[in-house]
């Protein structure tokens, strides 16, 4: 009966109130039906489309605009009308807003921000909900809670060194933490931070099977929190690659399986991981191998300048399998509960390596079959590419000195396959399915296009070349090509991940977004021209991936009602229709919720000043897109609840007064009303003044 008469109320109300147009329909969710929706937008159109024909022919637009052909064709190469999807989707780190960015290529449109070590109100994350908060906390450190992140590497998850699209993980520099993202839902599911170090920044990347996510350290300090003056540096200050093993199955790193490498204090940079020829083989870039300690009096020297005295650092080569045979093999000591694989074991039983890599390095990028690593150097003009079965051959040859630690280094010429002279600043290289790398150039400001030799040849084209070279505006850091980092990259599409954008869009004050460039690299031949622009103003990032958008297999809706999205299970004790409830124990109050357009039941929940509130919501929605929210005034409190989607709430009712809640998304025509009210009685009438 209910129920009627609210439908009845909605046909009637809908048309005249909300949307007041003729031609109106409604179903019992208040919304008009979709082929309505179109129909009225394009009121005077002949065609499907929403907003009809363009009026005036495209040569008269583009010159009105002042647009060249080059702009229309890219235009024309960028554009997706209403409804039409993406190919690709790039995962993107939001850099200092600690949140990854899904963005859909190669319309460049900004399809979802991902909370991550961010709390995000829209999507119900970090305010109140108990499983995001839970997720946030799990980042904690020792003492403190942390709530923002450094966002550097995004690593999708493989198998047999391709994306697979199940799990996506991303790196916070800042705190030394990992973040798992599970794709059948974009949320965040887990944070971990490393228990021996506070930063990174040599991570994520997975191995071809993601069974290990690497994050490799960055500033050194003493291992595990301990403290040791600067003059002690080169004994008590170490570095650290930590390998995070992960279990599909549970879609959650295990720490108990995790373990961290002790390295010297030498800065470790990027890291990648080997693939099929390499596989099980893990190569870092390093910086600082000076043992700089910065300047702090009169007599010393600062970092910039004592960080780059040596005209080669170390590119760490780590024999992966090799080390988890000795950490299964029990040959670890403990740091606050953490394995670690000491120094000396690493060198005497052969698990790390040294070669020599110039000239302030940065970027360590392994070529689709695996066979050769790619190294930039940020004060260099070369990409310096080292031959995997060189390397192997001067280990197998003992062809080698130690440094400083007594870590095997195996010389420059040995391991070296060839220097490509591309230009300033080299930093990271993509690859595409031609045998071509695509370096980032900083200092240039411009992406370079080059041959790759060996077995990636069959055009006869000189190997090792420059081909071409495009500029970006400006000081690209991360570039990504489609699955370019992969065993079988597309060739499609190229995302300059550019720090400044200067004079490329409207002044919004001095703080400036970033500005992604996409680069067509399949039809233009030699050329990659760029043709769009789009500004990141939500911080910067640094890596991206890109997937093929079909490879993603999300949930439309949670499969179930009740859907818990940290188990990925029906809560057996989710709220169902029919099952609402408040009910009071002593000073402890469970409260029974549910939510469908457009209501909640029930809409009173009265409580005593002091009472222990736990409120379960089970959205029990079944259509696409019909999302609630639950906002209580005052609370800090905001859900987001999918269809499907069960969320538990606990708070104490200390503050006495009455507090309206409501749904936060415009869910249908009588979303306002989607309305309940929390009273809480004063303990006494004293309590009851603010
Ligand atoms: Cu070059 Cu953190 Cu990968 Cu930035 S890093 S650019
Ligand atoms: Cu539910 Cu608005």
């Amino acid at each position: 009966m209910k129920r009627t008469l609210q439908v009845l109320m909605i046909a009637v109300l809908v048309p005249m109130a909300v949307f007041g147009c003729r031609r109106q329909d409604v179903d019992t969710s208040g919304q008009p039906r979709a082929e309505e929706r179109s129909a009225e937008q394009g009121d005077d159109s002949d065609d499907a489309r929403p907003g009809g024909a363009v009026a005036g022919n495209v040569d008269e637009i583009a010159s009105a605009r002042g647009l060249s052909p080059d702009d229309v064709k890219a235009a024309v190469m960028t554009y997706n009308p209403s409804g039409k999807m993406d190919e690709y989707i790039q995962f993107a780190s939001g850099g200092h807003g600690g949140q990854m960015l899904v963005i859909g290529l190669p319309s460049m449109r900004l399809l979802k921000l991902i909370a991550t070590f961010t709390p995000e109100p829209w999507q119900g994350f970090g305010y109140g909900g108990e499983a995001g908060m839970a997720v946030l906390d799990g980042g904690n450190a020792a003492n403190q809670e942390l709530r923002w992140a450094d966002t550097h590497h995004p690593a999708l998850s493989e198998t047999a060194g391709d994306y697979d699209g199940q799990f996506l993980f991303i790196g916070d520099k800042a705190n030394a933490r990992l973040a798992v993202i599970d794709l059948r839902d974009f949320e965040t599911k887990q944070i971990v931070k490393n228990p021996i170090s506070d930063g990174d920044h040599g991570g994520m990347f997975v191995t071809p099977n993601t069974e290990w996510v690497v994050e490799g350290g960055q500033y050194s300090t003493p291992l595990g929190g301990a403290y040791a003056p600067m003059s002690e540096y080169k004994d008590k200050y170490r570095g650290h690659i930590t390998f995070w093993k992960f279990d599909r199955e549970k879609g959650r790193i295990d720490p108990e399986q995790s373990f961290a490498m002790e390295v010297p204090p030498y800065w470790q940079d990027l890291c990648d991981a080997g693939k099929l020829e390499s596989e099980g083989w893990v190569f870092c870039n390093s910086i600082n191998t000076e043992l700089a300690t910065g300047k702090a009096d009169a007599d010393g020297v600062n970092f910039e300048s004592g960080a780059s005295q040596n005209d080669m650092d170390y590119m760490h080569i780590v024999n992966l399998n090799k080390a988890a045979e000795l950490v299964a093999a029990g040959k670890t000591t403990e740091l606050n509960g953490f394995k670690i694989l000491p120094l000396q074991t690493s060198i005497d039983e052969g698990v790390l390596y040294f070669t020599p890599e110039p000239k302030s390095p940065h970027g360590n990028d392994v070529t689709p079959k695996g066979e050769y690593i790619v190294v930039g150097g940020k004060l260099d003009q070369n990409a310096t590419v080292y031959s995997f079965k060189k390397i192997q051959a001067a280990i197998a040859a003992g062809n080698f000195e130690t440094d400083d630690y007594g870590v095997p280094l195996l010389p420059f010429d040995a391991t070296m396959e060839a220097q490509v002279e591309l230009g300033l600043g080299p930093l990271h290289t993509q690859f595409d399915d031609k045998g071509y790398g695509y370096t980032s150039l900083f200092l240039d400001s411009a992406v370079a296009r080059w041959t790759l030799g060996g077995s990636y040849r069959t055009d006869g084209a000189e190997p090792w070349k420059l081909v071409t070279k495009t500029p970006v505006q400006y000081n690209i850091g991360h570039l990504a090509t489609a699955e370019g980092d992969t065993v079988s990259p597309d060739g499609k599409w190229l995302v300059a991940m550019n720090k400044w954008s200067v004079d490329r869009f409207n002044n919004v004050g001095p703080l400036l977004p970033q500005n992604f460039q996409l680069l067509d690299i399949a039809s233009g031949g030699v050329q990659m021209p760029v043709i769009y622009d789009s500004p990141i103003g939500v911080g910067e990032p640094h890596y991206a991936q890109i997937i093929k958008a079909d490879k993603l297999k999300a949930f439309e809706t949670y499969p179930e009602i009740g859907w818990d999205p940290q188990t990925m299970a029906v809560d057996p004790d989710a709220p169902k229709a029919g099952t609402e409830s408040v009910v009071r124990d002593g000073n402890n109050v469970t409260v029974r919720l549910t939510a469908v357009r457009s209501h909640f039941t029930p809409e009173r929940i009265e409580l005593k000043q002091g009472d222990n509130v736990t409120l379960h919501i089970t959205n029990i929605e079944t259509a696409r897109d019909a999302t609630h929210g639950f906002a209580v005034s005052v609370h800090n409190i905001n859900l987001s609840l999918e269809p499907g989607e069960t969320e538990t709430v606990k708070f104490t009712a200390n503050q006495p007064g009455v507090f309206p809640w409501y749904c936060t998304e415009f869910c249908s025509a009588l979303h306002l009303e989607m309305v309940g009210y929390m009273l809480v009685e004063p303990s006494s009438a004293a309590a009851s003044v603010r």
